[in-house]
């Protein structure tokens, strides 16, 4: 059973997205990223339009549509830029695809509902000045005290920290029990002893907002623990399944947007009497980019059925997300060589798209962690099995 097609709701929603991304990101995006400034409206237009939550079930107050709908609005919205798929990633993908795979019902209906509405942001708080890759190493401590817990520590590189309404804070409640004394947990910005403040200085992704979550002596609710004492590396590691999924798709918009560049400017540039599309060496690159983008598209679409069937797909998204962040920055940087001195400046936009593009081999795995777990799924030391809470399968609701 093969269907390459996308069903009728799909291509709608691939043009409005498409339509989103050209009338409100890319008449701005140079100023914008220029200006270092992350317009939030656009935001709030996307909850208008339902973009927010796209994959959650209407009963929580999504869109109901299945996982593959939400890898097309990434895609589209990284054609634009990094910036907003990178919000769409943290608030969808990361945090609220975990509240709908771990949270109780009562989670569910206080802080999944007005997310996936888009009237709350969420995102994601994992990493730690000495815990990147190594995750199970974090530092964070959570300490039990009556009926709540007390959170003390500090995460860094958090995607939209400054703006975030929820945050997923994973927190250890015994280091000495490595990756089994995690702990995760729903920490509202309001929640007194938070606070937040942007890194400056990215290489990439100026358009949006990166910092830092500092937490000290924040009482959390034994309610707002997202399953059960220790199971948090668990939940950590399958909110990466999703936010992967996120980030694979958003690199396959941004190869588009550096081919459709790269396209335009190789037919209108002329070098030794001809269109320089003409020259093997550019063909060589373009037909690259190509590939990149197509076998990325068919990888992303793969991890994004077997969500739809509820089936554990770790091995298959950490595939996608590699091949199609390398194809994301590979094809930037080709695009570049295209526009040749011209690319080097900000009068074309793939000097972005390369900055931009280095971010998607770096967080959520970093290519060498992808590749080693590559490895280690063929060499057979790696092995996924079912988890005792699964992604709920896509069901059409009509
Ligand atoms: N879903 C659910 N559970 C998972 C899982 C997943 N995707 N991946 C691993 N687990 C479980 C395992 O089943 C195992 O459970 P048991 O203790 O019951 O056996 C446990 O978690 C430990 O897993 P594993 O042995 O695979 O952990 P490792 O220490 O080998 O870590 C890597 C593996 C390096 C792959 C992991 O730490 C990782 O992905 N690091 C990168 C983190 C990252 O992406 N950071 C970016 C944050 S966002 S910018």
């Amino acid at each position: 059973m093969f269907d390459f097609s996308l069903s009728q709701e799909q291509a709608d929603l691939q043009t409005l997205a498409r339509k989103f991304t050209k009338a409100e990101i890319l008449p701005h995006i140079q100023q914008w990223d220029e200006g270092r400034h992350f317009e939030r409206s656009v935001i709030d237009k996307l909850a208008d339009l339902g973009l927010m939550g796209v994959c959650i079930p209407e009963e929580y107050g999504g869109a109901g549509m299945d996982y593959n709908s939400l890898a097309i609005v990434c895609e589209e919205l990284e054609y634009g830029d990094t910036a907003y798929r990178t919000a769409v990633s943290v608030h969808t993908g990361l945090n609220s695809m975990t509240l709908l795979q771990w949270g109780t019902e009562e989670q569910k209906q206080k802080y999944l509902a007005p997310q996936a509405q888009g009237r709350k942001l969420g995102a994601f708080a994992l990493t730690e000045p000495d815990a990147g890759s190594d995750a199970g190493s974090l530092r964070t401590r959570a300490v039990r005290d009556g009926d709540g817990y007390i959170l003390n520590g500090s995460k860094i590189w958090i995607s939209m920290c400054d703006y975030a309404d929820n945050f997923l804070v994973f927190a250890t409640v015994n280091p000495e029990k490595k990756h089994l004394g995690i702990t995760a947990f729903i920490v509202e910005r309001a929640f007194p002893g938070v606070a937040t403040r942007p890194i400056k200085g990215k290489l990439g992704i100026h358009a949006g907002n990166t910092g830092e979550v500092i937490l000290t002596d924040v009482r959390v609710p034994v309610g707002n623990r997202l399953g059960e004492e220790g199971e948090g590396f668990k939940i950590a590691m399958s909110a990466l399944d999703n936010g992967r999924f996120t980030v694979a798709a958003g690199a396959v918009g941004l190869t588009r947007a550096s081919l459709d560049a790269s396209v335009k400017y190789a037919r209108e540039r002329k070098t030794f009497g001809v269109e320089i599309g003409r020259h093997q060496l550019v063909q060589q690159m373009i037909a690259k980019m190509e590939s990149g983008y197509q076998t990325s598209q068919l990888l992303v679409y793969r991890a994004g059925w077997m969500k739809n069937q509820g089936v554990r797909n770790t091995r298959e998204t950490s595939l996608a997300k590699w091949v199609a962040c390398d194809a994301a920055f590979q094809s930037a940087a080709d695009a570049i060589q295209i526009h040749g001195a011209y690319g080097y400046s900000n009068e074309y936009p793939v000097e972005r798209f390369m900055r931009n593009a280095k971010a998607l081999v770096i967080y959520e795995g970093t290519r060498e962690i992808h590749t080693l777990m590559q490895a280690d799924y063929v060499l057979g030391y790696r092995q996924d099995k079912p988890l005792n809470r699964m992604l709920p399968a896509w069901e059409q609701s009509d």
